[in-house]
């Protein structure tokens, strides 16, 4: 008799493990445990057994009754939490996009300079916007009749303070804290009261500087070339030219072959087949005067450019003002 309520309760889990759905649980439940059910009848006909089988059978069958019951439960409760997920993911939406972030170019540009003077040698000093006239101006040798101090074109806080115009005054502490030899970059934002095609009223430069003894004008060069070659490309020519700061003599601009034309001359150059890239020259020796440096014992050579201007030519980009709209059409392209 025992067999007959086993075989009752295999059937009734081989099913239940095959049921598609709540459904088909909810019919097996019925057919095993309602009123007219297997399991229900079989407990009905334990009243027709022999006194000594009874017993032993009843108490049997009410095991089956309450696992299969617990088994019917169990399968309900997993049945509708599945149909719950399913609701919840729909497979068939699209995936959401994600927006990896890049560098804005000009902290690209600037990273790739610093870069290429780190691997010759030289550290990266980084300092303060807002500067004393003593450190933007006067220890350059920057005297005080000269235009880059008129109130046209620099920025002043007060009297004294000014937004700095170029990133000097960072080598000038550096200077002041170190004695020779130095090499270093100084990367960073310099502001100057000017706003057209190609100027905005803040930009951003990489100065460069170094002072050993017996540094010369072929150092400078060598430098300056090797910098240019991993910056645009290896074949790149280009030219010294004189010039004129306060703060270098002798002076030198420094003109790259165009790189829209390759010196045939075209619109971007105007015409003459060369762009400026930097300005350069020997640090003037009121310059090593104002930081305590033996000026004929120690020389030294300084250069500064405009990293707009660099990624300008590195990228055919022809607005300046791109930079500072942040459309991500455009920043996302480098
Ligand atoms: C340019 C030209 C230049 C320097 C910057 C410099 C710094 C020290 C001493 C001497 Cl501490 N010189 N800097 C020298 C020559 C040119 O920048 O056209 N910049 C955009």
């Amino acid at each position: 008799m025992d067999a007959t309520i086993d075989k009752i309760y295999a059937e009734a889990l081989a099913e239940l493990a095959a049921a598609p759905d709540a459904a088909a649980v909810q019919d097996l439940a019925v057919r095993y445990l309602g009123r007219k059910g297997k399991v229900t009848g079989f407990l009905r006909g334990i009243a027709q057994l022999p006194s000594t089988e009874r017993a032993q059978a009843g108490k049997r069958a009410n095991e089956i009754k309450r696992a299969l019951e617990a088994e019917v439960e169990a399968a309900q409760q997993r049945l509708s939490r599945d149909r719950e997920t399913v609701a919840a993911l729909d497979v068939t939406l699209p995936g959401r996009r994600i927006h990896p972030g890049v560098l804005h170019p000009l902290t690209q540009v600037t990273g790739a300079v610093c870069d290429i003077f780190a691997r010759m040698g030289f550290s990266v000093a980084e300092g303060p916007e807002v500067e004393t006239d003593y450190y933007n101006f006067e220890a350059l040798n920057v005297p005080k009749y000269h235009p880059a101090r008129d109130m046209q074109d620099t920025f002043y806080v007060s009297d004294n303070i000014v937004l700095r115009t170029q990133t000097s005054p960072m080598q000038i502490r550096v200077m002041e804290k170190q004695a020779p030899p130095v090499a270093v970059v100084a990367p960073g934002k310099v502001y100057r009261c000017d706003s057209d095609l190609t100027h905005t009223p803040m930009f951003h430069q990489v100065e460069g500087l170094l002072v050993d003894r017996d540094v010369s004008f072929a150092d400078l060069k060598g430098t300056l070339t090797a910098f240019v070659h991993e910056m645009f490309d290896p074949q790149t020519a280009l030219r010294f030219r004189p010039s004129f700061f306060p703060f270098t003599e002798p002076s030198a601009e420094v003109d790259i072959v165009c790189v829209m034309c390759r010196g045939a001359g075209c619109r971007v150059c105007g015409r003459s087949g060369w762009l400026e890239i930097l300005g350069a020259g020997m640090v003037h020796p009121n310059v090593f005067r104002s930081v305590g440096y033996d000026s004929p014992q120690v020389s030294g050579f300084a250069f500064g450019m405009g990293v707009e201007r660099i990624a300008m030519l590195k990228y055919g980009i022809d607005d300046i003002r791109k930079f500072y709209n942040n459309d991500l059409r455009f920043l996302g392209q480098f």
